[in-house]
């Protein structure tokens, strides 16, 4: 993690201030870029605590296309309750439909996202085509006097990629989006972590991971996306028969919030410990040993089925996170 330490360096020595919507000023730098070997452990962040359980909390509620900070909360994860329940732009928000509510955040997206398709009525092998990809006609439409059909699809995009890796693993088109400009105004937070793309290679039967975070709080932030997509990098390498290897994090506006500026520069102080690993349960079947494709464990994970083996790190820090 010296390519975090080296993060925090860069922005504390080449960042500018930014007002943002927060009301808490931070030292931003316009793009940065770190790369991970995931074959020499697992990237953790060492100079404080990683809250880990946190971290597969979320990524498990994710999975499941959760969109209540309740079930977050369930699955061991509080981070987001803040963003729920004391944001006053989405508390006044006529799409939150109550108490914990979030709208459809990542996981919805990843999992659900809101397809539709607006075909001519007469157009029978159109029709037919977006049939066949899952698409059902909702209701007929005129538009313009021209009689058409809506057609929706609730698009699993992870799953695809993970069909995609299977069965068509030199596909360059294997990503998934958060950012889903119809539900902006839905959400009690637009995407950060937003664009995945996975890279396999079927000669070395290595999997590789280019993430893209629009916004990233280097102090709270930063750790737990690594940590989460890192993760994620690992059970879709044990479901479709890879090793995980390269994990590239991309970040647009990288910035550390004028509160954090304390915490980091303790991290700063302290020299990085070797890299734990990450052990996914033996109960999670492994597509390498068995030949059997079982995406539906995407579902089925539980936060305890990881966990982290050789974790050294230094006693934690915390810091408010701005809302
Ligand atoms: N943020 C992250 N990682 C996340 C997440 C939020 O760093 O996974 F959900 C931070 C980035 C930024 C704030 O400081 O939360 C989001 O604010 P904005 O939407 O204004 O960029």
């Amino acid at each position: 993690m010296q390519q975090y330490q080296q993060l925090i360096e860069t922005v504390l020595a080449e960042g500018t201030w930014q007002d943002n919507r927060t009301g808490i000023r931070t030292l931003s730098v316009p793009g940065a870029m770190m790369r991970f070997d995931l074959a020499k452990g697992f990237p953790a962040v060492t100079t404080k605590k990683l809250a880990f359980k946190s971290v597969v909390g979320e990524l498990c509620a994710f999975l499941r296309a959760s969109r209540s900070a309740a079930d977050f909360r369930a699955l061991g994860c509080k981070v987001w309750d803040q963003n729920a329940n004391e944001n006053a732009q989405w508390l006044a928000n006529p799409f939150r439909t109550g108490t914990d509510d979030l709208g459809p955040v990542y996981g919805v997206q990843w999992r659900q996202w809101p397809g539709y398709k607006v075909l001519d009525a007469d157009a029978a092998e159109q029709i037919a085509a977006a049939r066949r990809n899952g698409f059902t006609e909702v209701a007929p439409l005129v538009v313009d006097g021209v009689n058409k059909v809506l057609m929706y699809k609730a698009i699993d995009q992870l799953r695809e990629c993970l069909d995609t890796i299977v069965h068509n693993p030199s596909s360059r088109r294997i990503l998934f989006h958060g950012w889903n400009p119809a539900v902006l105004d839905q959400v009690a937070l637009p995407a950060c972590h937003l664009l995945y793309q996975f890279i396999p290679n079927p000669a070395t039967k290595e999997i590789s991971l280019c993430l893209y975070v629009r916004s990233n709080d280097i102090g709270l932030g930063t750790p737990f996306n690594i940590a989460e997509g890192a993760a994620l990098l690992h059970l879709v390498g044990r479901l479709t028969g890879y090793t995980p290897r390269w994990f590239t994090y991309f970040i647009g506006d990288a910035h550390i919030y004028e509160n954090h500026l304390d915490m980091v520069k303790e991290q700063l102080k302290r020299a990085p410990l070797p890299l734990p690993k990450l052990a996914i349960a033996d109960r999670v079947p492994e597509f390498a040993a068995t030949g059997k494709y079982e995406p539906e464990w995407l579902e089925k994970i539980e936060p305890s089925d990881f966990s982290l083996e050789g974790y050294q790190h230094h006693p934690p820090l915390t810091a408010p996170m701005a809302v």
